[in-house]
């Protein structure tokens, strides 16, 4: 049988799949990308893999006892259905749980990334879905960005220009002479990105800079977030405490004279205010640099010495989104905004302030033009969540909560409807999620695989994955649009997540709206053509729908040229005003201040963090874990793959332990260690490493959650998910963002029998008769 070749997208790369009687057999990158990822090294087995669902599962207690039986939610058998049953089982759940208590009872935020398909997108699926039903509780923002995406618009009155005209990597490289990165700029994170792609570029960029002499300066707990052949001063502070160090260098500014008085005059608005809070004119405590060693062991001198180089030439001041993915992330984007509007060098090619160059590939991409989308219709429930108030929502029915200046109450939630996501990697304080889970009185997942969110449903329903079905693939930071031709058969039952839905809302009356008497090959001509019709209208002509679905691969003009942020704001700010209340930048925010939040005052604040290696809890958990986003997988994506495997440490999770703290603990590469604190415990393997600085241990998320007792909900892990471990607190009043990357641990080592690893095989099923 020849093999052939079928394009297809993930949002961790482009590639052809080549297929051999109706079998993947390899999975090669796409020839023009110049860095494919590893991570391309889940696929092939992860395609017929054990921990596929069969066929649509009901949940044992559920079918017996009806909806409401929630006791033993991830802890009892699962019972096959037929499709026919599955449909009838679920659209009359929905029907009862709308009809009694409105379209708010069901919870269909459903966050996650799911697959980069473009019209299986799961989650505009589901949303589509449900707004012809009357619509749903929804959530806003995401766990990247929850806190960033609240307080940069008021600083800045943009979020998403960080992003999408983030001075681009050309601009930036021939003109920066020095980049401080607050948080780095790990290649790991730009393998990925949402929507997929073709060329990862980054690692190119990072060279290009190394070899014109570019200075980087490192802030981070841990040494790779930035590449070694870099030229890299490497400062390992205590974690969370990068807004001390900023503060410190603006001290260091301010008292010098060095900082750029007329920029901040003509272009922001309240400096005064921060700098009384600098000099400690108010509280008597000055911000200098002997104050920000004492919380950050970053010598003072280091930081007066860095604070002038910075004055003397052009740089970037960058921060990570994992910044502010923890408690008062508000903080650190707000001060960079600050410290790089005192050097003044925002609108200038290769300075000013950069945020998350190495969080995604796409920021310092040019712009292309985005993919086809999904139109999801209108969701006719007003009702809302801040994404990781999950946990609050369903143990706290009822209750205010604030919310970048509102007060607004958590709805009565009946049905949880998740489709793409899967919670049990991305919420924190998993015993307490598992604790919100046993509330509602319906859940119901689709998946590929059997997640630990499939696990805890009462009805999965059991998708395709992306090489199973038609779709094409791209974002609008990625020069090419990828056709995904379906490559092979879908798994035993399953079925594209569109097909579910369609049976669903015929069966509910609303057949016809949501198909709009469509199938899956008639949206995906109707979606490109009209895409292209448009796109024609701007005088771009682009391939026929066949023309393009032969070629497989379709390369994008670009839709403008290399950005510099801000640029048009620092030609002329009176004609290209800022969209923040004062048109420029708010260093001092009237608008939070009048929200009267005493963890997110008028301008940027140090405030300690729930946990640190300062805290008073250290005593009883002195190490910081840093719970980030791993290496070897997207999210928790495929984790059972070959790549996401190999780099486990006898079947758990790698955690990096630092010699010295290994030593202390009579841990050694290779052991197996139990981490802990009075959340949860979860096993991981040891990696002894010096890249990562003393106290602090490194437990990427993703890993499957396997509990070994499922009936206890606070039950140890045995597979090294660390969102057992990290504590579900937003991270302000103001943002109420996921503050998933910081949580106070202790480490031992196991001595007993290791625990077999039990999520990698199905839940128990049990067989009945008829269904
Ligand atoms: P994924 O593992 O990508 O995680 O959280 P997210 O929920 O996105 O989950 C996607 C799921 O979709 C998988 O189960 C996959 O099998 C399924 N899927 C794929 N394709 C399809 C499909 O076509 N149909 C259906 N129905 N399902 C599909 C990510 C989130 O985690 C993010 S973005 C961040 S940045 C956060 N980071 C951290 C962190 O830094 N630290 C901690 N502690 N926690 C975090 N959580 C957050």
């Amino acid at each position: 049988m020849p093999r052939e070749l079928r394009s297809h997208n993930s949002h961790w790369g482009a590639f052809n799949a080549e297929v051999m009687d109706g079998a993947l057999v390899a999975v090669r990158p796409y020839p023009l990308d110049p860095d494919p990822s590893p991570i391309l090294g889940n696929i092939r087995d992860s395609v017929r893999h054990r921990t596929r669902v069969a066929q649509p599962m009901v949940r044992a207690g559920w079918l017996d006892r009806g909806p409401g039986a929630s006791g033993r939610r991830g802890a009892e058998p699962f019972v096959p259905v037929s499709w026919a049953t599955g449909t009838a089982l679920l659209s009359a759940e929905l029907r009862r749980v709308i009809d009694t208590d409105g379209p708010e009872a069901v919870y269909g935020g459903s966050y996650g990334w799911a697959s980069a398909g473009r019209f299986h997108h799961a989650q505009s699926q589901l949303h589509r879905f449900l707004n012809c039903l009357g619509g749903y509780t929804r959530s806003v923002n995401t766990y990247s960005l929850g806190a960033s995406a609240v307080i940069l618009p008021h600083v800045l009155g943009t979020h998403e220009e960080l992003t999408y005209r983030a001075t681009t990597w050309p601009a930036l490289v021939s003109n920066t002479q020095l980049i401080v990165c607050f948080g780095g700029i790990p290649l790991k994170n730009t393998a990925v990105d949402s929507g997929g792609v073709s060329r990862h570029h980054v690692r190119a960029h990072l060279r290009d800079a190394a070899d014109r002499g570019v200075e980087f300066v490192l802030f981070s707990p841990v040494r790779d977030d930035l590449p070694e052949f870099l030229s890299v001063r490497w400062h390992a502070l205590v974690p969370g405490t990068d807004v001390p160090v900023m503060l410190a260098l603006a001290h260091v500014l301010i008292t010098e004279g060095l900082h750029d008085r007329a920029f901040l005059a003509r272009y922001c608005v309240g400096f005064e205010r921060l700098e009384r809070y600098v000099l400690g004119v108010d509280d008597g405590q000055p911000k200098n640099p002997e104050w920000a060693e004492s919380l950050s062991e970053i010598p003072a001198q280091t930081l007066r010495a860095l604070a002038r180089r910075m004055a003397a030439c052009r740089t970037l001041v960058t921060v990570s989104w994992s910044l502010q993915r923890a408690d008062h992330g508000e903080q650190a984007p707000w001060m960079g905004v600050a410290l790089a509007a005192m050097l003044g060098q925002i609108g200038l090619p290769g300075g000013g302030f950069g945020f998350g160059y190495g969080s995604v590939q796409r920021v310092g991409a040019p712009l292309y033009f985005g993919p086809p989308a999904l139109p999801q219709g209108r969701n006719r429930v007003n009702r809302f969540i801040p994404v990781a108030r999950l946990s609050d929502m369903l143990l706290h029915p009822g209750e205010p909560f604030d919310y970048d200046g509102r007060t607004l109450t958590y709805p009565h939630v009946r049905l949880v409807y998740w489709c793409g996501g899967n919670p049990f990697h991305h919420h924190q304080d998993l015993g307490r999620l598992r604790a919100g889970l046993a509330r509602p009185e319906t859940i119901v997942v689709h998946d590929p695989f059997w997640t630990s969110m499939a696990r805890h449903a009462d009805i999965v329903l059991p998708s395709t994955m992306t090489l199973e079905r038609n779709d094409f693939g791209g974002s609008a930071h990625d020069p090419c649009l990828v056709a995904m031709p379906q490559a092979v058969q879908p798994y035993a039952q399953s079925r594209n997540d569109y097909d579910i839905f369609a049976d669903l809302a015929s069966a509910l009356g609303v057949g016809e709206p949501f198909t709009e008497g469509r199938d899956e090959m008639a949206w995906l001509r109707h979606l490109y053509e009209d895409w292209r019709g448009a796109i024609a209208e701007q005088g771009v002509s682009l391939p026929t729908f066949e023309e393009f679905w032969r070629a497989g691969y379709l390369e994008m003009p670009r839709t403008g040229g290399e950005f510099v942020l801000f640029d048009a704001f620092r030609a002329d700010p009176e004609r290209a005003p800022l969209r923040t209340p004062s048109g420029r930048i708010e260093i001092f925010s009237a608008t939070v201040d009048g929200f009267g939040y005493d963890d997110c005052p008028g301008h940027p604040v140090w405030r300690e963090p729930a946990e640190w290696l300062g805290s008073a809890r250290a005593t009883r958990f002195p190490l910081l874990l840093i719970a980030n986003n791993p290496r070897t997988r997207l999210h928790s994506q495929l984790d059972m793959g070959e790549y996401s495997q190999s780099a486990k440490v006898r079947g758990r999770e790698p955690i990096r332990v630092h010699p010295a703290d290994a030593a202390a603990r009579g841990v050694a590469d290779g052991d197996v260690v139990r981490v802990y604190n009075d959340r949860g415990s979860c096993l991981a393997g040891v990696v002894v490493s010096p890249d990562v600085r003393r106290g602090v241990v490194q437990l990427s998320t993703g890993a499957w959650y396997d509990p070994l007792d499922p009936a206890d909900e606070r039950s140890m892990c045995v597979h090294g998910n660390p969102n057992v471990l990290t504590f579900d607190k937003g991270t302000s009043r103001l943002a109420q963002g996921c503050a998933g990357q910081h949580a106070l641990v202790e480490i031992e080592r196991w001595d007993r029998a290791l625990p077999p690893i039990k999520v990698l095989d199905p839940p128990p099923i049990e067989r009945r008769d008829g269904l």
